[in-house]
């Protein structure tokens, strides 16, 4: 009992310095767990929920879930350098989509949602390229 206790408690150590390491090592390289997607609330500017968002080079959004209540909301969509070209879509709220952006392209769309609920975001170019707007 006591070796196994011991070994649990060698295994939390090694998950630490595992993590720790991780956080050290931020901007290095591919390998290790994915990166936690970030959640994004919106500057609000005269009423509107404003959101920024960038199409990356990995082929994500910069953001896994935009949160933000029920009203207008504009989306500054972006497409950083030395990417491929994406577009920003939710295909279940009219006007919510940008066109097809190339790198250093940049698009903004407004729309309104009324009904609290998570609504997918894709680009249609990349399958896995996902994000969620959050309403609540
Ligand atoms: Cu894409």
């Amino acid at each position: 009992m006591t070796s196994r206790s011991a070994r649990n408690a060698l295994v939390a150590l090694v998950a630490a310095t595992t993590l720790l390491t991780g956080a050290a090592g931020c901007g290095g390289g591919s390998g290790g767990a994915p990166p936690v997607a970030a959640t994004l609330t919106p500057t609000v500017s005269d009423g509107v929920q404003v959101f920024d968002v960038i199409g990356q080079v990995d082929q994500t959004f910069s953001a896994g879930e935009l949160v933000a209540s029920p009203g207008t909301i504009r989306v500054d969509f972006s497409v950083v350098k030395g990417s491929a070209p994406h577009n920003f879509v939710i295909e279940t709220i009219p006007g919510a989509s940008t066109k097809i952006l190339r790198a250093g392209e940049s698009q903004s769309i407004t729309f309104t949602v009324s009904e609290p609920g998570r609504y997918p975001v894709v680009c249609t170019l990349h399958q896995g390229m996902t994000a969620t707007l959050v309403i609540r």
